[in-house]
C-alpha cells in the first residue's frame, strides 16, 4: 500500500511553457536565444548564439497568462504536487543585479497561491536550462567562479520569498548532462558555456561542474537556515546502462558507464569527490580550481533527496580505448524519436540508486514524446497510457517489493510544452493537449487527452487501480 502522502503530480519547466519571454522585466535567458530545431532536427548551438536577440519559439504555451486555467486542470486530475521551475532571468534579468525584479517574484507568488488553492505542493527547480543570457555573454557562464555568488543570491531570494509556499527544491536540472560534452546543447543550457576549439574541454567540464556543486551545496545550507522544513534535492537524468553481454569486460564497461552518470549525484549526496574521478584527473593531468573551503562546503551541503528524470536505458560494451562504448539495447522497443522504452529499467535504477545512496528518490520526469493527434477535440493517446502505466507498475514494485523510498512521481509533462531538444511542439508529452494556433489567437486551446482520465484514476486510487 503506497503512503497516502505520496506526491503524484506532473512536471514542466519555465522556458518550455511560460512564454512571456520579455514581459514584466524578465531578462533574456540562454533558452530564449537558441535556434529552433524541427521535429527530427535538434537545436544547433553555434558561436553565433552569443549574438542572437530572440527566437519566436519561446511563446511556450503562454502559461504566464493562462496559469489559472492550467493549474485548475491539473487539480482536476488530482495532482498532489506540481513540479515547475522559476525562470532565473525573471527574478534577476541580467543575473548580477543587487536587487531582484519584483514583478518576477510577484508572478510566482500568484502561481504558488494558485497551487495551494488546490492543496498542490510546488516542487521547484531553480535552474532548468534557463540561466540569464547576460551571465553567459558577459561572465562566460559557469566558467566563472562568480556564478556561485550569483546563483546563491538567486536561490536565497527564492527561499526567503517563498518560504511559506515551497519546501521541495532542486538546484540544477539534469546536472549530469554536462558530462556529455559532444552535444553543445548541454553546456549551453546547463552552464551558459560554449566550448572553444583550442580548449581542454574535459578540464572545463569538470571545472564548471565543480562550481555548480559548490553553488548547490551553499544553496542547501542557505535553504536550511531559512527554514528547517526545506528539502533540497539534486536532479539528474538516470538511465541504466546494462552490460552488452555476460562477458566480465562488458560488466566492467557497464560499471564505468554508470559511474560517469552517477559522479554528479555521488558528489552532491555524499559531499565529496569519489576516488575514481580523482584518479581520472591525475591520469589526464587536469588542473582544477578546487579550494579546501570548497571541499568543506561540499561536505556541509549534502542534498536531502535525489530528483531524477527517467526516459530510457542503453547498454555498454567493453572498449579498449575508452573503457566502454554505449549502444542501443536490442531487447526493448523505441519511441518515434528512437528513445528506448524500458519500464523495468525504472525499477532497476530505483534499486541501484537507493542502494548507492540510502536517501529518498523523487521521479520528477518520466514520459513519452509522441505525435499526438487532436480529432473532434479528442486525443486518444493509448500509447502514452501504456508507457506511463508500465513505468508506474515498476515504480510500485520498487517501493512495495524492494523497499525503495520514493517521494513522488511527476510525469513529463503535465501539459504539452516546447520540446527542449527540438524547440518545437510536435514532440508532445502532456496529459493535456495544447493547440498552439488557438493559444496564439488568445484562446485557451487546451484539451484533456485520454491519459488525463487514466492518470486521474491512478491518483484517486493512490495507484491501487493498477
Ligand atoms: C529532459 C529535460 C526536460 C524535457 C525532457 C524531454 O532532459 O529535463 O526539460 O525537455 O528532457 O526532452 P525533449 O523535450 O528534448 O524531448
Amino acid at each position: 500500500m503506497l503512503d497516502k502522502n505520496f506526491l503524484w503530480g506532473g512536471a514542466v519547466a519555465a522556458n518550455q511553457y511560460e512564454g512571456a519571454w520579455n514581459v514584466d522585466g524578465k531578462g533574456i535567458s540562454v533558452a530564449d536565444v537558441m535556434t529552433k530545431g524541427s521535429v527530427n532536427q535538434p537545436r544547433q548551438i553555434t558561436d553565433d548564439v552569443l549574438h542572437h536577440q530572440e527566437y519566436p519559439n519561446h511563446l511556450g504555451i503562454d502559461f504566464y497568462h493562462h496559469y489559472q486555467e492550467e493549474i485548475k486542470l491539473m487539480a482536476e486530475m488530482g495532482f498532489k504536487c506540481f513540479r515547475l521551475s522559476i525562470a532565473w532571468s525573471r527574478i534577476f534579468p541580467h543575473g548580477d543585479e543587487d536587487k531582484p525584479n519584483e514583478a518576477g517574484l510577484a508572478f510566482y507568488d500568484r502561481v504558488f497561491a494558485e497551487c495551494w488553492k488546490y492543496q498542490m505542493e510546488p516542487v521547484v527547480t531553480l535552474s532548468h536550462f534557463e540561466m540569464p543570457f547576460y551571465l553567459a555573454k558577459h561572465y562566460g557562464g559557469w566558467r566563472n567562479r562568480k556564478m556561485i555568488d550569483f546563483f546563491l543570491k538567486f536561490a536565497t531570494t527564492c527561499f526567503q520569498r517563498y518560504q511559506s509556499k515551497v519546501k521541495y527544491w532542486m538546484t540544477f536540472n539534469e546536472i549530469n548532462n554536462l558530462i556529455d560534452t559532444d552535444d553543445p546543447f548541454n553546456a549551453w543550457t546547463g552552464a551558459g558555456v560554449l566550448y572553444q576549439e583550442d580548449e581542454n574541454v574535459e578540464q572545463t567540464m569538470y571545472q564548471i561542474s565543480h562550481y555548480q556543486f559548490v553553488a548547490s551545496a551553499l544553496a542547501v545550507q542557505a535553504a536550511k537556515k531559512i527554514s528547517a522544513d526545506n528539502q533540497v534535492g539534486c536532479m539528474l537524468h538516470f538511465g541504466p546502462i546494462y552490460p552488452a553481454s555476460s562477458q566480465p569486460l562488458d560488466q566492467m564497461a557497464s560499471v564505468k558507464a554508470m559511474d560517469r552518470r552517477f559522479f554528479f549525484s555521488d558528489v552532491q549526496v555524499r559531499g565529496a569527490y569519489p576516488d575514481y574521478v580523482k584518479q581520472l584527473w591525475k591520469r589526464h593531468h587536469l588542473q582544477l580550481d578546487i579550494t579546501a573551503d570548497d571541499l568543506a562546503t561540499l561536505h556541509r551541503g549534502c542534498v536531502d533527496y535525489i530528483g531524477f528524470s527517467y526516459y530510457k536505458s542503453s547498454v555498454a560494451e567493453f572498449d579498449s580505448k575508452t573503457d566502454f562504448k554505449e549502444k542501443p539495447n536490442p531487447h526493448v522497443s523505441k519511441s518515434d524519436w528512437g528513445w528506448a522504452i524500458d519500464p523495468v529499467g525504472l525499477r532497476y535504477i530505483l534499486n541501484v540508486a537507493y542502494e548507492r545512496y540510502q536517501k529518498p528518490l523523487f521521479i520528477v520526469e518520466n514520459g513519452l514524446g509522441a505525435y499526438d493527434k487532436l480529432e473532434n477535440n479528442q486525443v486518444n493517446d493509448d500509447y502514452r497510457i501504456q508507457y506511463l502505466q508500465a513505468h508506474v507498475v515498476q515504480m510500485l514494485k520498487a517501493i512495495e517489493l524492494d523497499g525503495v523510498q520514493v517521494l513522488g512521481y511527476t510525469p513529463w509533462a503535465a501539459i504539452d510544452i516546447v520540446s527542449a531538444s527540438t524547440g518545437e511542439m510536435a514532440k508532445r508529452y502532456g496529459l493535456i493537449y495544447v493547440n498552439l494556433p488557438e493559444v496564439q489567437q488568445g484562446k485557451a486551446g487546451i484539451y484533456r487527452k485520454k491519459s488525463f482520465a487514466w492518470y486521474q484514476k491512478v491518483i484517486a486510487t493512490n495507484g491501487e487501480c493498477l
